[in-house]
């Protein structure tokens, strides 16, 4: 049975990819910070499937003590899947708050790296992969996407950078670059669980469940595949973005 570490696993595409992988005979590592969360996962998927570990990603000390309390089981990794991850305060660059600018690298670039510099060297042994959800925002800039944009271009690139330092391992890495997906993401990008809904109505967005079959479908395609990117994005979308102002 293989094995997979899943950050983010609360909520949206994370939650949503522990339950697919479960159900297709995987083994899941399910992290978070909301322990309600995760214990009504375990009780739903069984104690033998998923071991949760609740600890924040930003904070190192507790990624080293979770990784040191993993159960035999879930010690082997095959699979990581960095997806903790959020947008916080979307305004313009010149009226941004700067404590929200720290969380999304904080959380979205810092934290990413620090597990997966952890990991590697067992994903290394076992000829595992590592599957990232970056983002379209870090292909297509949209006005006060600044510092999410941004850290999301690094997911995209620092997956893709992995590529080259794997070379030779038998690891397969891949970067994941979804646009709108319906999850909490916007009650947490906008705090409102009104503006969030107000944004999705008639949009036919895709859900947490479409990116999950897509990790899926990547973990289980055979050793010698590799897809190096992915972007997805709802029919109803598209990155047509261009403006121009006018002086007065
Ligand atoms: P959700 O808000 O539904 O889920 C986010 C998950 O990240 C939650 O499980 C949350 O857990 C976890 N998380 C956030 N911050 C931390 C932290 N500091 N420590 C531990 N866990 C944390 O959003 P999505 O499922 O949509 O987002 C998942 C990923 O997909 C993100 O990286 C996002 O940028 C990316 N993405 C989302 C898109 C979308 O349109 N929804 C589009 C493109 C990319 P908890 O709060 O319990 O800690
Ligand atoms: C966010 C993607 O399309 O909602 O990562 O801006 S989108």
């Amino acid at each position: 049975m293989k094995t997979a570490f899943v950050t983010g696993a609360t909520a949206g595409i994370g939650l949503a990819t522990v339950r697919t992988l479960v159900g297709a005979g995987w083994r899941c590592v399910a992290t978070g910070r909301r322990q309600d969360r995760l214990d009504a996962l375990v009780a739903e998927l069984g104690a033998d499937k998923v071991h949760a570990a609740c600890f924040d990603v930003r904070d190192t000390a507790a990624l080293d003590a979770a990784l040191a309390d993993l159960p035999a089981d879930f010690r082997e990794i095959d699979l990581l899947v960095n997806n903790a991850g959020l947008a916080q305060g979307l305004s313009p660059a010149q009226s941004a708050n700067l404590d929200d600018w720290q969380t999304m690298i904080d959380t979205n670039v810092t934290a990413m790296v620090v597990l997966t510099r952890k990991l590697l060297p067992g994903l290394i042994a076992r000829k595992g992969a590592i599957i990232a959800i970056g983002s379209v925002a870090g292909s297509y800039i949209y006005p006060f996407g600044n510092v999410y944009a941004g850290s999301k271009a690094f997911v995209n690139h620092f997956t893709l950078a992995l590529r080259a330092d794997l070379h030779g391992t038998g690891v397969r890495v891949t970067s994941i670059e979804p646009g709108m997906v319906e999850t909490e993401f916007t009650v947490v990008r906008t705090g409102s669980q009104q503006a969030s809904d107000d944004l999705y109505r008639g949009t036919n967005p895709m859900t947490g469940q479409d990116i999950a079959d897509t990790i899926l479908w990547i973990a289980t395609l055979p050793p010698h595949l590799n897809i190096n990117r992915l972007e997805l994005m709802p029919v109803n979308q598209d990155f047509a973005g261009f403006r121009v102002a006018r002086d007065s």
